[in-house]
Parts: C-alpha cells; sequence; structure tokens
C-alpha cells in the first residue's frame, strides 16, 4: 500500500516507513506479537506503508466490518491484544480543535490532521487520539454536528492508512460516527457520565473504552475540584463508572480506567494521584495516565517571577511524569510527543522496567523505585 495513492497531499521523504511496532532505534516491544523487519524485509520502496501491527495489517477489514455495527472475530480479537497490552501503551494526542490548549488551531486543516496522526504513528504511538472538542479548562462546548464534522473525515483517512485511532468524546453520537469511520476506542473522559446513550453504543461495537474520572464540562469543572482525599474519591468515582458500565453489558475486558488529571483537579490533586497510583491500579483494570502539557507542569516549572513555563517547554517534565505512571503499573500514557515517551520507555525498558514498590510504611511512593523483582 502506498501512501502517494491515497493521500497524494502527503509528501513522505524518501527512507520514511510507518511502523507502529516501534522503529529502526529498537523501540519496543511492542503490545503486539509480529516484528517489523518480518514486514519491511521485502520492501524495496521505503514509501510503502508497511507496518506489521495486526491493527493495521488486518485493519482495512476491521475497519470496514465496523461499519454498521458488524464486528469481526479479527476485530474483537485485536482489541482485545490492545486491552491485555503487558507493555505501556502510547497513545499519541490529535486535536482536530481551534482551541485545545496546547495544540489548538494547529491541525484543524484536514491534510495537517492526518499527516500529524501518520507522523505520530510513525514515532511509536500504538493509538492516534483524534478529538474534536476542547476539554480545557473554561472552554466552550461546540454542538455534536461540529464536532463530528472535525473528526470523522481525520479517522476515515487515518484508518484507511491503517493507522489504529481511538475517538476522544463524550457523545454517543459522535462516538458511533468515529467507530463507523474506522476508530477502534472510545476514549471518554467524561467516563460515560455526559451522555447516557455511551454504554450502549461501546457495548454494541464490543470497543474498549476509556473512563475517565470527570466530574463536570470544562465550563464549571474548577468549582468541583474538592475532595475529602483525592484518591479516595477518584477510585470510588471510578468504580461507580466502572459498575455503571458492566451493568450495561459493556464487557470487563473492554473498561481501562483514567484519573483525569486536571480535570475538576488542583495540581495538588494531580501529584497525589501520581504518588498513589497503585491505589487506583487496584481497582483491578488497565489504567491510562494522561498529563501531557498540562498546567500543574507548567507551575511546577515557573521561572523566577512565578510565570508557568509555557506548554513547549514542559516535554521533560510530561515524559518524566508518564515514566513514573508506567513504572508504577499504568497501561498506557496519552502524550502530545510520541517520540521523547517512546525514548523515555526505552530507557525504562534497557534498566530492566524498574516498578514502584511500596516504602516500609506500607504506602506507595514516588520515589521508591527499585528494580523489578528485588523485593
Ligand atoms: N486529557 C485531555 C483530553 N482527553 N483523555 C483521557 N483519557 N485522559 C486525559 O487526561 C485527557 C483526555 C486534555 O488534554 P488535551 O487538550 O491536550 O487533549
Amino acid at each position: 500500500m502506498s501512501f502517494g495513492g491515497i493521500f497524494p497531499a502527503l509528501a513522505l521523504p524518501p527512507g520514511f516507513a510507518v511502523s507502529l511496532l516501534g522503529n529502526s532505534k529498537g523501540y519496543g516491544p511492542p503490545p503486539f506479537a509480529t516484528s517489523r523487519e518480518e514486514s519491511t524485509r521485502n520492501d524495496p520502496d521505503a514509501r510503502s506503508y508497511t507496518c506489521s501491527n495486526p491493527l493495521v495489517r488486518g485493519g482495512a477489514g476491521a475497519v470496514d466490518r465496523a461499519a454498521g455495527g458488524r464486528r469481526s472475530d479479527r476485530y474483537r480479537a485485536v482489541v482485545t491484544d490492545l486491552v491485555r497490552a503487558q507493555v505501556p501503551v502510547v497513545m499519541g494526542v490529535l486535536n482536530v480543535t481551534p482551541d485545545s490548549f496546547s495544540d489548538g488551531g494547529r491541525y484543524a486543516d484536514l491534510d495537517a490532521a492526518v499527516a500529524h496522526g501518520v507522523r505520530l504513528a510513525a514515532d511509536g504511538a500504538h493509538l492516534v487520539d483524534v478529538g474534536g472538542e476542547s476539554t480545557r479548562p473554561g472552554a466552550d462546548r461546540v454542538d455534536a454536528g461540529t464536532e463530528a464534522a472535525r473528526v470523522v473525515p481525520v479517522i476515515r483517512q487515518l484508518a484507511v492508512a491503517g493507522v489504529p485511532v481511538s475517538i476522544d468524546t463524550s457523545r454517543a453520537r459522535v462516538a458511533e460516527a468515529a467507530l463507523s469511520a474506522g476508530a477502534l476506542v472510545v476514549n471518554d473522559v467524561s467516563g460515560g457520565l455526559a451522555d447516557p446513550d455511551m454504554a450502549r453504543v461501546v457495548r454494541d461495537a464490543g470497543c474498549p473504552w476509556v473512563l475517565m474520572h470527570w466530574r463536570g464540562h470544562s465550563r464549571g469543572m474548577r468549582d468541583l475540584a474538592h475532595y475529602t482525599d483525592v484518591v479516595t474519591d477518584v477510585r470510588t468515582e471510578l468504580a461507580q463508572r466502572v459498575d455503571a458500565a458492566l451493568a450495561a453489558g459493556v464487557a470487563a475486558d473492554r473498561i481501562v480506567v483514567d484519573p483525569g488529571l486536571g480535570f475538576a483537579k488542583t495540581a495538588e490533586h494531580n501529584w497525589q494521584l501520581t504518588a498513589r497510583l497503585p491505589e487506583l491500579l487496584a481497582l483491578g483494570f488497565p489504567l491510562l495516565f494522561g498529563a501531557s502539557r498540562k498546567s500543574y507542569l507548567g507551575r511546577l516549572l515557573a521561572d523566577a517571577d512565578g510565570v508557568p513555563r509555557p506548554t513547549a517547554g514542559r516535554e521533560a517534565a510530561t515524559a518524566a511524569t508518564s515514566l513514573l505512571a508506567v513504572a508504577a503499573g499504568a497501561w498506557g500514557v496519552r502524550v502530545h510527543d510520541v517520540l521523547g515517551t517512546v525514548d523515555a520507555l526505552a530507557v525504562w525498558r534497557a534498566a530492566g522496567r524498574p516498578r514502584l514498590v511500596a516504602d516500609r510504611a506500607g504506602g506507595e511512593r514516588a520515589d521508591g523505585i527499585q528494580p523489578e523483582g528485588d523485593r
């Protein structure tokens, strides 16, 4: 499959080949069984799309059959592998919005959005998370038609190109359109609270569903950042969302949870959730962690006058925070800078996948990193 035929507008440089399995620098291993070499060995044309990720190799079939709600066995196997992945899943952020806090406006144009999604996959993203509505604190909502019109064409082109996509939406109607266009996963920042029809859509699709901790829409979320103990409260509220999903018929092996950093959370809340991630992992579901470029990192890195570090300067802190989450046992991280994250994870692997361990007092400490199996 050649990109030129599908996307004449995408001028890929010679030597460019996409792999969701990691790249020639040896990133990986991926959460999938096949190897990149296997797919590229007989490929004389480096411009060909040669990813051997089963999400891609079987992708077209899985995606085609996804239309109309029919799901192939292959699709089910693929998403099951994804949720059960034993290595950190890297979700690359692609906001097709004019106003998201760090990349708003950059990918509002279809070609630019698709090219960036392909780039994220080439950098090592296992999923590209496409969103059409900004969720930054204070943001106004857009209507469902506008949201769908932003994301569906991008998802369709990425799916045809074989890039695995998740749809970042809290609207059932948008999720349904995105799944029909080829999205594999629903990433719902409201954890199913915003739209009572979302559970039916994901149940019928049989797709993975990221249930993020959420208390209300962007406009009012700052006023909702009150907790007795943020970690216990988030765990309890996430458990309620999981129970509601299960009661609606969603399969347990399709559920991923997310603490929702920055959503009705202060900086201190975010740090507490980071330090005590094992208490959330005790829910027993794969956990996605999304700290990327968020304002509490900007505040951490403020200059001498207290001015927060701009989003562009938060990548190293993002990588460090993501690494802490992975070392605590997170299933995946949602990031803008995929390559930097993939590099950080390569370091973690090379060091023997060190894990956070409990301190003597029985709690989990963010500074208690020990090589895996040490105790
Ligand atoms: N954060 C944002 C948007 N979607 N989804 C999940 N699952 N977790 C998050 O933390 C999350 C999300 C806001 O960040 P963005 O505006 O950069 O996309």
